[in-house]
């Protein structure tokens, strides 16, 4: 059985999974518990120590858009969920959701590990790019297939219930479109199952 490295609270990884479900592919999930852990092996050999990493038999691939791609050559050859699209203006919109998860994992490890980052520069700027992200994505929410969503959408998903979950959401934001493909994206049962909501607050 494949087995995914994860951790029940990482964004990208709930990217892979919610596409697992979507496809039905049984898979073995180990929480890796906490990143900050600095021996490589909890990571399944990952040099960069990230989550997530993809185990499939012989196969290991790191990085959530490179497993997903690996997923589809596989398992999805018609690509339902239009992993391996090219549409510029929805994969510039995947690099920005991909890039504010990034800042937002910055920003989550640098307190876990004691630093007090409201004292830096360096997180302030951390925090406009959360806050302008979306804002962009906002402006840029007619983009969004709400209706029949894919994998861009996804990224949305994960992104916006991991910023409410460390309440990193702005509320002065006025982002009416996010927060309704938000709530309908939210209501899909195979999307449920992987809800950061359904998790106590806890490090991992
Ligand atoms: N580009 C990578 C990013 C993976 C990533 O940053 N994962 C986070 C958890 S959501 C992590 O493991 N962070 C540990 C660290 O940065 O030390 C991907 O798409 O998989």
């Amino acid at each position: 059985m494949m087995m995914l490295y994860a951790t029940p609270l990482s964004h990208y990884s709930r990217k892979v999974r919610i596409l697992l479900d979507l496809w039905q592919l049984p898979y073995q999930f180990v929480d890796i518990g906490n990143v900050t852990n600095t021996d490589q092996d909890v990571f399944a050999g990952n040099p960069l120590m990230k989550v997530p990493v993809l185990v499939d038999g012989s196969q290991w691939i790191i990085d959530s858009d490179i497993i997903a791609q690996y997923l589809v050559e596989k398992y999805d050859p018609k690509d339902r969920y239009r992993v391996k699209e090219l549409d510029w203006a929805r994969l510039n919109i995947r690099a920005v959701m991909n890039g504010m998860m990034q800042e937002e994992v910055k920003l989550i490890l640098a307190k876990r590990t004691g630093v007090p980052i409201d004292q830096y520069e360096f997180f302030h700027k951390s925090k406009q790019v959360l806050s302008q992200g979306l804002n962009w994505l906002e402006t840029n929410a007619s983009n969004f297939d709400s209706k029949n969503p894919g994998y861009l959408e996804f990224h949305l998903l994960c992104l916006w219930e991991h910023l409410d979950f460390f309440h990193f959401i702005d509320q002065s934001l006025d982002l009416p479109q996010l927060r309704f493909i938000y709530h309908e994206l939210s209501q899909q049962p195979s999307i449920q199952k992987t809800s950061f909501h359904l998790l106590r607050r806890k490090k991992t």
